[in-house]
């Protein structure tokens, strides 16, 4: 262990989608006991986190991450009870519990939106982003809403318009107002109290708008057919400077309690993603890195970008990688299989904190859903929709993976469950959950890898190389980004044994000069 580093340094989150994971109750939908059921099967994977989504009461018009009451667990997900076991249960076998705070915007059913919209003077009208119509009667600006069409909608009852940057039924808190801060600070310190060890702040960087409510200007590289939402260039509506200040007084409320997280969503460039780190530390412990989720599957692109972020990181602060999560096509499918267990390979060996989405264990890719059966609402309004990366866990090839007793779960099941599932994987020495549990053990059993410094090798045609090294002792991972073999030339000191290669057959065979990689092949060479 390296003992100078803090549990989420050291550690692997794994993201839980609580809607796909485990049912028990029999109506299709994931619940907090058949998280409970399936920790063991995540001690055993070796993860040291998990994040659940949200499991908070909600109208579920955003399958949760639209919230009526933040103190409170939904019924579909169970009981706070359910959720005192669920973290207690974890704690006893080593994973930390990370939830998801959703502070930007409520519920329309919350109470304290539905007071805001009673009248113009209530007090908690302020709470939200109330704005007079201009005067020909359209919205006060051109702020467009993430899930399609404008981000204002009008409030016949006290006729103004009220802002909201995703759904109509998600309006936008106004975190300007000390009140909602104190609220919103109030409802983590009562997770926290309950023994939470951190939060995922969803769209952190959008907490505080442009107080002039100022037009966005177009993005002149926008073309038609595109998101629409992309469209505008959101420099007014989001990423303000002043949402800094949020950040660094939400981190006060973390810092009175001992070693609890933050981790900002944050899709923001990379220049802008370091400052919510805070000037000293003082802001998010980990604002996400998506760009393993964006970025092009090139050698060069990903070499060239872990430089700049390397590079970009202010002193102290700790990097981090994301592989996949629920607003995006897993990784088996963005990337397809073989390439999948290189993209394992590289997660789980740079340095900074892996982020794992759940089933990318196990190879799960998107699927096709039935026009029948879509239900993410941008699906329904843009025709993107989010649905193929949230199908249920495979767990064996019982009847609906063993994921739910219901007749249909909530989103279909992939078409492989039967021959790819938990049940099955790992008793093959050779699957996709095989490798992801060596990779992790290894990271975890290995101070170069957890916490030892990075250097770059190679990133050119398809190959790339990197090492880690911590005391003297070190790595050097070696990846094909590509389908043909390739012999890649190493220096004098980079000899040694296989560790492990994605194929899971050669440990243990030395490594002189020069290694041969099969194609979509990488393997982790044990230096000296
Ligand atoms: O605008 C984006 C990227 O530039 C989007 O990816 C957006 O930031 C993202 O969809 C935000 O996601 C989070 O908030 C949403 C919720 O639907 C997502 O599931 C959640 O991860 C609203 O709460």
């Amino acid at each position: 262990m390296a003992k100078e580093h803090l549990w989420w340094q050291t550690g692997i989150v794994y993201q839980i989608y609580p809607r796909s994971f485990q049912d028990t109750s029999g109506n299709g939908v994931g619940d907090l006991p058949g998280i409970l059921s399936r920790l063991d099967y995540l001690q055993w994977l070796g993860v040291t986190a998990i994040w659940i989504s949200p499991c908070f009461r909600s109208p579920m018009k955003d399958f949760g991450y639209d919230v009526s009451d933040y103190r409170d667990i939904d019924p579909l997900f169970g009981t706070l009870s359910d959720m005192d076991d669920v973290i207690a249960a974890a704690h006893e076998r080593g994973i930390r519990v990370i939830l998801d705070f959703v502070p930007n915007h409520t519920s329309d059913q919350h109470p304290w939106f539905i007071e805001s919209r009673s009248s113009r003077d209530n007090p908690k009208r302020d709470w939200y982003i109330w704005r007079d119509a201009k005067a020909d009667g359209s919205p006060p600006n051109n702020w467009l809403a993430n899930f399609g069409g404008i981000g204002w909608q009008w409030d016949e009852h006290t006729n103004q318009f009220y802002y909201h940057a995703f759904l109509r039924e998600q309006p936008d808190l106004n975190w300007r107002n000390p009140e909602v801060r104190e609220a919103m600070f109030g409802v983590l310190r009562f997770w926290l109290d309950r023994g939470v060890d951190g939060f995922r702040v969803d769209v952190l960087y959008h907490l505080i708008k442009d107080e002039q409510l100022r037009d966005n200007p177009e993005n002149p590289k926008w073309e038609e057919g595109e998101n629409p939402y992309r469209r505008l260039k959101a420099v007014y509506s989001s990423d303000q400077d002043e949402v800094h200040d949020v950040v660094r007084e939400m981190r006060r409320v973390f810092d009175s309690y001992d070693d609890r997280v933050i981790i900002g969503e944050t899709y923001v460039p990379l220049r802008r993603l370091v400052k919510y780190y805070g000037e000293n530390n003082d802001g998010a412990h980990m604002p996400f890195n998506f760009q393993l989720l964006l970025l092009e599957w090139r050698a060069e692109r990903i070499g060239e970008f872990i430089d700049r972020y390397e590079g970009a990181l202010p002193e102290g602060a700790w990097p981090n990688w994301v592989l996949g999560n629920h607003d995006y096509p897993r990784v088996a499918w963005r990337v397809g299989a073989a390439q999948a267990r290189i993209a394992a390979m590289l997660l789980l060996t740079l340095r900074g904190t892996p982020t794992l989405y759940y089933g990318d264990e196990l190879g799960m890719a998107d699927i096709e859903i039935p026009p029948d059966r879509v239900v993410d609402p941008p699906a329904l309004t843009l025709g993107v929709g989010r649905d193929g990366e949230r199908t249920p866990m495979q767990w064996d090839a019982s009847p609906n993976a063993g994921f739910t007793s219901a007749e249909e779960p909530w989103l279909p099941l992939a078409p492989d469950y039967a021959a790819q599932n938990t049940a099955v994987q790992r008793e093959d020495t050779l699957s996709m959950l095989t490798l992801h549990r060596r990779l992790i053990h290894l990271r975890q059993s290995e101070d170069a890898l957890m916490a030892g410094t990075y250097h770059r090798m190679y990133a050119e045609g398809d190959i790339l190389a990197y090492s880690r090294r911590h005391n003297g002792g070190g790595f050097a991972v070696i990846l094909n980004l590509g389908g043909s073999e390739q012999v890649v030339e190493l220096g004098p000191a980079d000899s040694g044994r296989i560790a492990l290669s994605t194929h899971l057959d050669r440990e243990g065979d030395e490594v002189s000069s020069r290694v041969k990689l099969r194609p979509d092949e990488g393997v982790i060479i044990r230096l000296g």
